[in-house]
């Protein structure tokens, strides 16, 4: 069977479009577009645009978000919120993580995020030992997006030492460790179990230069297929940067352009700590900076260079990371404030094309989002997924605004959620801001964060 949505207003590749019948074949992908159509079928909405994608998410931090707000008695720092993310990480087991995974996931889908980039490193149980499948955990988290039906790119993470050089793991590390074989296991396990699911894709996440060596790293690539893409964390922080010089003689960035043919199907998330030529480099290489802008502020990174390599057309998504704030609106708005507050000037983020700013950065976010997730999203076409967002336009926040307006309002006005309905491949699985099953996965939620307390 065959569906219609006819929306009075909609975002296209190519802009707005009024009066649009979008036709969604069997599978969930956009089959036909036809705008100024007269509707005579389908279901009715007001405003329709792509739902977002989430390209950078560790499940499992959902369920400590609020406790890394402490302070001990030294001073706090990235580094002391990880030691209190390890010691939180220690009792979770398959199950937890699915629980959580499906809560995390439903509140993504709630607040227009329609895939997620899942980095995903707790591969193996408490002691170390690789669980019956070595994929397990992987696939609890695919499970879970499947269950509450939001996309989903897995990104098995590849970790194996405990800083540059090759230094040995920490204790607290052993469930995140991998040689070739088990990390390719891990990856060819989540491709089978997700062949043929237009929802799913694979690709893999080397964690970081700090947990992996550049033989290491070559050697995966080169023995698997068929990737959706590479994340890795990089230059988040400033003593990564200072170590890595102390160890190579080169920043992060530089490091991995010396020794990986970086392009578009690279994600490099945070990239923090660029000077000028790593910028430059980065953007022009076509590959993807993941940007998460409160969870980079939470945990005390710094700024990305964000005006030079918009200047140079850089490429860009947005993640939710820690998930100390879910909703595409916080990340896009804090990336524009904080460049506000560094330059002291507005709008900076808007571009010579697109004068609006919310509207130039959501589409930024959609176009680089959908590639480093490596899927047919984020752009309302023909042959790409039907994952849309309707907004309430009746909302006081909205109303009376008009096309850009309405997305400049919707990130620059306010904080309770616009977000009416959301579809993920023609699915309507957000029905007025509610989720069929929010409830049960909310209970189950409950029950787990019990279970780890006790
Ligand atoms: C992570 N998270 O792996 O969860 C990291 C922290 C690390 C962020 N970088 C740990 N936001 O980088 O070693
Ligand atoms: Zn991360």
């Amino acid at each position: 069977m065959t569906t219609k949505i006819w929306a009075a207003s909609a975002l296209l590749t190519g802009g707005w479009a009024d009066s649009v019948e979008i036709t969604i074949d069997d599978d969930g992908n956009i089959d036909g577009i036809a705008p100024d159509t007269v509707r005579v079928s389908g279901e009715r909405v007001e405003l329709l645009l792509p739902a977002m994608p989430n390209v950078h998410s560790h499940a499992h931090q959902r369920a400590m978000a609020g406790l890394g707000e402490r302070a001990s008695a030294s001073a706090d720092s990235f580094w002391t919120w990880r030691k209190v993310m390890y010691h939180y990480l220690e009792r979770i087991q398959p199950q937890h993580l699915y629980h959580i995974a499906a809560q995390l996931y439903v509140e993504m889908l709630k607040a227009g995020y329609g895939c997620v980039g899942e980095f995903q490193y707790l591969h193996h149980d408490i002691d170390g030992s690789a669980y019956q499948s070595r994929a397990e955990m992987s696939l609890q988290c695919m499970s879970a997006a499947r269950d509450v039906g939001l996309g989903f790119t897995a990104l098995p993470v590849l970790y194996r030492y405990g800083g540059f050089g090759a230094a040995p793991p920490l204790d607290g590390q052993k469930r995140f460790l991998n040689e070739t074989g088990g990390f390719i296991d891990i990856v060819e396990t989540l491709q089978q179990a997700s062949a043929g699911d237009a929802n799913c894709a694979v690709g893999i996440a080397p964690h970081s230069l700090r947990a992996i060596d550049q033989g290491l790293l070559a050697e995966v690539i080169a023995g698997l297929d068929d990737l959706a893409a590479i994340h890795i964390h990089i230059a988040e922080q400033t003593r990564e940067v200072d170590d890595c010089i102390a160890w190579s003689g080169l920043r992060p960035v530089e490091w991995l352009f010396e020794h990986f043919d970086v392009g578009p199907d690279w994600c490099l998330v945070h990239a923090t700590h660029l000077d000028d030529t790593e910028t430059a480099r980065m953007a022009a290489s076509g590959c993807i900076a993941g940007l998460c802008p409160t969870t980079e502020a939470n945990l005390g990174d710094g700024f990305f260079n964000a005006v030079d390599y918009f200047e140079r057309h850089g490429s860009w998504a947005i993640g939710s990371d820690s998930h100390i704030s879910i909703d595409p609106v916080e990340e896009l708005r804090w990336l524009e404030y904080g460049v506000r507050l560094q330059t002291r000037r507005r709008n900076v983020l808007a571009s010579p094309t697109t004068a609006n700013t919310g509207r130039n950065l959501f589409a930024a976010a959609l176009a680089g989002g959908a590639r480093a997730c490596g899927r047919s999203i984020g752009s309302i076409q023909p042959g790409y997924r039907a994952d849309f967002v309707v907004l309430d336009c009746d909302h006081p926040r909205l109303y009376g605004r008009n096309r850009d307006e309405l997305i400049d309002s919707w990130i620059f006005s306010g904080n309770d959620n616009l977000v009416r309905d959301v579809y993920i491949g023609g699915r309507k699985l957000i029905e007025n801001g509610h989720h069929a099953d929010e409830d049960a996965i909310a209970r189950n939620y409950r029950a787990t964060l019990d279970q780890l307390a006790a």
